[in-house]
This record gives C-alpha cells, sequence and structure tokens, in this order.
C-alpha cells in the first residue's frame, strides 16, 4: 500500500473533476490510474526510485499532477522546470539536480531531447509511456525527500530547495485549514509550475481538497475574463502584477462588459494575492472595482506560506497578516536581540514542519541560512497593531519581477559575456506593473554602442524572459567605495 496522504485522499473522490479544460474533463480515478502507470513505466524493473530526480516539463494540468504523484508514488524526487526555460538554464539544473529522467509532452521533447541526449538523461514522453502495467509500488515513507524547487538568492546560480512529503504536507494541511478549502472549490490555474505558489497553493491544495482546477497554458486574459465571467470560480489565486493587469484590463473596457466581468469576481469566495508585495492602492482599487477584500499572504520557497491576513476578519492592505496554522516565527532585530514589542523591525525568522530540509548539495549555505534552528528569510517586518509589514529585503542584489525572484548577480554574468558590454551592475527599480523592473547600469568597452533593444535581443535564448533588462543606462563609470566595491544603494541614486 501506498503511504502518500495525497493519493489516499484521493481515493475517497475517485469520481470528482480534478482537471477541467476546455471541454476535457480528468477525474481523480484518471489521475490515480494514469501516475500509477506512468510510475510503472519510470520505474522499470527497479522496486523504489529511491529519490532519483524526474524532472517535469509537461503542461499545466492533468499532465503535470499525474507527472508528479507519479515521481512521488515511484520513490523518486520532482523537479519541476521551467517551460520557458532557455537551454543554457535547463542545462544548469538537470546537472546540478542530478536529474535521471525528464517528464515531457511532445513539444517539449524536440526542444530538450537533444540536451538530454548530451547529458545522458532518458527522456519519458507522458503521452507514450501508457504501456507499462499496474505493479506494486513502494511505501514511501512522510520523511523521504519529495521536491527540488530552483529558487535564486544571494548566490549567483539558483539553489535546489529540498522539501520532504512532510513539510509539503504541512505546506498543505496549513493553507486548506486558513483558507477553508473545499472539494466544491473551482480555481484557475495559470501560474508557473516550477515554483511555490502555482505546485503548493493552487495544485496541491486543490488535489489534497477534492476541488476542481482550470489550467491555462498561460495567463490569458481574454479566456479567464470569459470563465469568470461564467461564474465558475470560487478561489483565484494571483501575484500582484496579475492584479495590476487585470484592473488595467477591467478599466479599458465598456462599462457594461465590465460589469458581466467585475460581477463574477465579486461573488468569488476568496481571492488572494502573494509572492511579492502587493501596494496598498491596489488592494484599495480592486476593492473598488470588484467588491472583492483581497488576502494578501507572504511565503517563500524554502518555508511554504509562513503569514497570512484572515479568510474570516480584517483583511488590511499593505499589511500581511499573522502567522498561519504550524508556523512559528519570530523578528530578529539587527542589534541580535528577539524583538518583543509592536514597531520595531526585524529580520523574519521562521521555524515548523513546513520549512525545508536543506539546499541540495550545498551544506555551506544549508548551514548559513539557520539561525538556532530558526530560518532566515532576508525578510524585514515589523509588528503593527497586531499584523506584520513586510518593510524589504536584506540584500540588494535579489530582485522581485512579476512574482519571479531573481538574482542581480546571475544577470550581471550573463551580460558580462556581451562583447560590447565592459562592465555592468543589474538592480530592481520599483515599477507599477512588474513590482520591480530589471534595470542594468552598463559600462561599455571603448567605442562600443549598445541600445536597450539591441541588448534584449541578445539575452534571449540565455535569459528567462523575465529576467531579460526592462531598463538600461550606459554610464562611464561604476559608482565604488573606498574597498573598489560596486555600491549600489549609489547606483539606485541615479535613477
Ligand atoms: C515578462 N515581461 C516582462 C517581465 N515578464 N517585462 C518586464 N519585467 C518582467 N518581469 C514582458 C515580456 O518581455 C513580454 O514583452 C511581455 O512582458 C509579455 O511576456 P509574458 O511572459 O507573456 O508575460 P505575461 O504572461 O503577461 O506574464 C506576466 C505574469 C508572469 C505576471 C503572468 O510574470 C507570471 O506568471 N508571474 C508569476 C510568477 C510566480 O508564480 N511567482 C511565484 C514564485 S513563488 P514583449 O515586449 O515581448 O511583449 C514565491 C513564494 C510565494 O514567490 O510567496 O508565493
Ligand atoms: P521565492 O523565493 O520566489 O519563494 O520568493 C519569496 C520572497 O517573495 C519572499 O522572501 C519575499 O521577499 C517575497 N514575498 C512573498 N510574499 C510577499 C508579500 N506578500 N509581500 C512582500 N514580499 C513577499
Amino acid at each position: 500500500m501506498n503511504a502518500l496522504p495525497l493519493i489516499a485522499r484521493a481515493r475517497t473522490f475517485r469520481d470528482a473533476i480534478a482537471f477541467l479544460a476546455g471541454k476535457v474533463t480528468h477525474t481523480y480515478q484518471d489521475l490515480l490510474s494514469r501516475s500509477a502507470v506512468l510510475a510503472a513505466e519510470l520505474l522499470g524493473a527497479s522496486p523504489d526510485l529511491n529519490e532519483a530526480r524526474v524532472a517535469l516539463l509537461v503542461p499545466a494540468g492533468f499532465e503535470y499532477a499525474a507527472s508528479q504523484w507519479a515521481t512521488w508514488r515511484a520513490g523518486g524526487i520532482t523537479v519541476p522546470i521551467c517551460m520557458s526555460g532557455t537551454l543554457p538554464e535547463w542545462e544548469y539544473v538537470l546537472t546540478d539536480a542530478g536529474v535521471s529522467s525528464v517528464l515531457v509532452d511532445a513539444e517539449m521533447a524536440t526542444k530538450i531531447g537533444p540536451l538530454c541526449d548530451k547529458l545522458g538523461i532518458r527522456l519519458v514522453n507522458f503521452d507514450a509511456a501508457l504501456s507499462a502495467s499496474f505493479r506494486e509500488l513502494p511505501d514511501i515513507a512522510p520523511e523521504r525527500n519529495a521536491m527540488i524547487l530552483y529558487t535564486s538568492g544571494t548566490t549567483s546560480k539558483p539553489k535546489g530547495v529540498l522539501t520532504t512529503h512532510a513539510n509539503i504536507q504541512a505546506q498543505i494541511e496549513s493553507l486548506v485549514q486558513a483558507w477553508e478549502w473545499s472539494a466544491s472549490d473551482r480555481i484557475p490555474l495559470f501560474l508557473p509550475l516550477h515554483h511555490i505558489h502555482g505546485i503548493i497553493n493552487v495544485t496541491c491544495c486543490a488535489l489534497w481538497s477534492g476541488a476542481t482546477i482550470e489550467p491555462f497554458a498561460r495567463f490569458d486574459l481574454a479566456a479567464i475574463f470569459e470563465r469568470v465571467q461564467a461564474d465558475v470560480y470560487s478561489i483565484f489565486m494571483a501575484v500582484p502584477t496579475i492584479y495590476v493587469k487585470l484592473i488595467q484590463a477591467l478599466e479599458a473596457l465598456s462599462p457594461n462588459d465590465r460589469a458581466a466581468i467585475v460581477d463574477g469576481f465579486a461573488r468569488m469566495r476568496l481571492m488572494v494575492s502573494g509572492s511579492a508585495a502587493l501596494p496598498a492602492s491596489v488592494h484599495e482599487q480592486w476593492t473598488a472595482l470588484t467588491g472583492q477584500k483581497l488576502l494578501e499572504r507572504y511565503g517563500m520557497t524554502e518555508i511554504g506560506m509562513a503569514i497570512s491576513n484572515p479568510y474570516r476578519g480584517e483583511r488590511r492592505p499593505g499589511a500581511v497578516g499573522t502567522p498561519l496554522p504550524g508556523v512559528d516565527m519570530r523578528l530578529k532585530a539587527e542589534s541580535g536581540a528577539i524583538v518583543t514589542t509592536e514597531d520595531e523591525p526585524g529580520e523574519i525568522q521562521v521555524r515548523g514542519p513546513g520549512v525545508f530540509r536543506s539546499y541540495w548539495n550545498r551544506p555551506e549555505a544549508s548551514a548559513d541560512s539557520f539561525d538556532e534552528g530558526w530560518f532566515r528569510t532576508g525578510d524585514m517586518a515589523v509588528l503593527e497593531r497586531g499584523y506584520y509589514r513586510i518593510m524589504g529585503r536584506l540584500s540588494v542584489d535579489i530582485i522581485k519581477s512579476g512574482g519571479y525572484k531573481l538574482s542581480a548577480l546571475e544577470i550581471e554574468a550573463a551580460l558580462l559575456e556581451h562583447p560590447q558590454v565592459a562592465e555592468c551592475a543589474v538592480i530592481g527599480l520599483p515599477d507599477d506593473t512588474w513590482g520591480e523592473a530589471v534595470t542594468a547600469v552598463i559600462v561599455l568597452k571603448k567605442n562600443a554602442k549598445l541600445d536597450l533593444p539591441t541588448l534584449r535581443q541578445w539575452c534571449k535564448g540565455r535569459l528567462s524572459v523575465y529576467k531579460i533588462p526592462h531598463r538600461m543606462r550606459v554610464v562611464s563609470e561604476l559608482p565604488r567605495n573606498a574597498m573598489g566595491k560596486i555600491t549600489k544603494p549609489a547606483i539606485r541614486a541615479l535613477f
């Protein structure tokens, strides 16, 4: 018998619809059957994958969930990768995680096939892997490793965040309890599935609850509006950039067209924002437009969701609320003292069953990220009238753009390979739509010329679209301190 609770629960609502895409439906029984066959295919003759890494490069929806469940049921670790990533980015992740198989659909097979051949990685085509017969699957203990998510940080290259099945279960149960998920919920899924927001908050919470997910291949405003207007969703989860885009699009409509869509939003039981700061002005605009009070919450790949405004109670614009069930948190002041009063800022530190196990293959980075057993988030917050407010990050090298966490150092390393670039510094500048806009400040080589469109073109194929500089400034020299180190605050002051 397979011990994973996600699977055991699905057996209790076999006939419910897990995924609805246009006219195509997949039940929980379909998920159970397909993931069992795929697990058998992944296993071949072996009784247990024993935590072999299986990368997922399949479309959001049934294919993704069945691939994830198959890997878990076979005893593997899922490594979801960015569908719109570049070959160098894929190569880095596949190599760093030591991936042995990649699950793909036909389209992705052609894109990543040659790279897998080069790296000696097995390619498993989701649609073709139908011939394996049902077989006994291994028991999976909760403390076994389940997933590696790549996240950017203060190091140039992204690090793999390793979570166990128990971590994932704790993250899911906390949200299901706090936000009162149930089998009658229906949610659209348009967030990428190589990050925790789309994986845990949307997909895993919905599947844990027996709810229905409507997947979209990408964030498709027109298609989402059509379904909102048809009144099919009870829950909606997005990053602040999406709410800004929704507001812009709604305001561009005629009053009649807008009213029909707004009514659909107004009737949902819950709309959540997270992954980046939701400006209080956007929160208020959304309420004025739809009557909905967005629930803002705070989380991180390493810890799952940690702080949330209440489902029932005051949802305060500009604040993230109080710790979620099962989350233990403290603020540590710059002095090293633990903050005990309101209005005193400190770094958010978190512990609890949802906190990840370690960074993949990085013992030093793992040890450095904990302080007496508490995970150091690198985010500053303050408690005000009983609710936490996020004040910003400790590191200037971390940028949040469109809800994606980016490392300035990774982008700088890429730009330095451009033949015209002598030196560069990358910063995130405030931006009304993207939260922060990736901004490159560049010193050119002698007699060189470079403009933003040319640089952006050059970046394609090297960096994912959201990492490509959105703004650029050429300077004759970068500001440095007495030690010769580039000073980013001085660069920010140039704008
Ligand atoms: C895309 N574009 C950008 C950009 N991203 N421009 C500036 N800054 C960015 N960050 C540009 C492209 O170059 C393109 O330009 C145009 O926008 C459309 O590109 P796109 O990729 O089609 O954009 P779109 O689909 O509209 O994407 C916007 C988005 C996406 C908000 C849907 O960024 C997204 O899915 N973000 C969510 C990321 C996420 O899930 N984060 C959670 C991490 S987990 P042109 O000129 O070519 O048209 C986490 C923990 C937690 O943070 O707490 O949840
Ligand atoms: P990631 O590493 O992609 O999981 O991103 C986690 C980071 O997103 C956190 O460390 C915060 O900096 C940021 N973040 C998430 N939610 C919020 C929020 N509600 N307000 C401000 N920042 C947030």
